[in-house]
């Protein structure tokens, strides 16, 4: 009397989607008002600073939905230093590169990535569901 039990599984996929888009709701309600977190959502260019670093931090736009800047420019050969915001919320509090081989979390001691880009190209980055993503710039 077994049904196929296809049609539950891609019903129970289709909800975990809807909860996850709730909990980031969710999480966006709980967090700060700021309505996004990003020092440099115009260009995304890491700006080099005095101690020779160049750093950038991700945050959450809650007007795109997706991370704020999304895009980051970094030149290659420089000292890089890529943080994601520890208000970044629901499973966009964790980024994934896997060519830039970083994960980062919105969490103390696990929010920021140090590497210095040997490579030129287009390195993408993305929440572990893909959801929100990114990409990171070497030039
Ligand atoms: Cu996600």
């Amino acid at each position: 009397m077994k049904k196929n039990n296809s049609g539950s599984f891609w019903l129970g996929a289709l909800l975990a989607v809807i909860i996850m888009f709730a909990l980031v709701r969710f999480g966006m309600s709980l967090g700060n008002s700021s309505g996004g977190t990003a020092k440099n959502s115009g260009g995304g260019a890491a700006a080099v600073q005095a101690d020779g670093v160049q750093r950038a931090t991700i945050g959450f736009s809650n007007k795109t939905f997706n991370y704020d800047p999304s895009v980051i420019r970094l030149k290659r050969g420089v000292p890089a230093e890529i943080t994601l915001a520890l208000d970044v919320p629901g499973c966009m509090g964790v980024l994934i590169s896997r060519p830039l081989n970083i994960q980062l979390e919105a969490e103390a001691g696990k929010n920021i990535a140090r590497f210095t880009p040997e490579k030129t190209g287009t390195f993408s980055f993305s929440c572990p569901m893909g959801m929100g993503t990114g990409k990171i710039i070497v030039e």
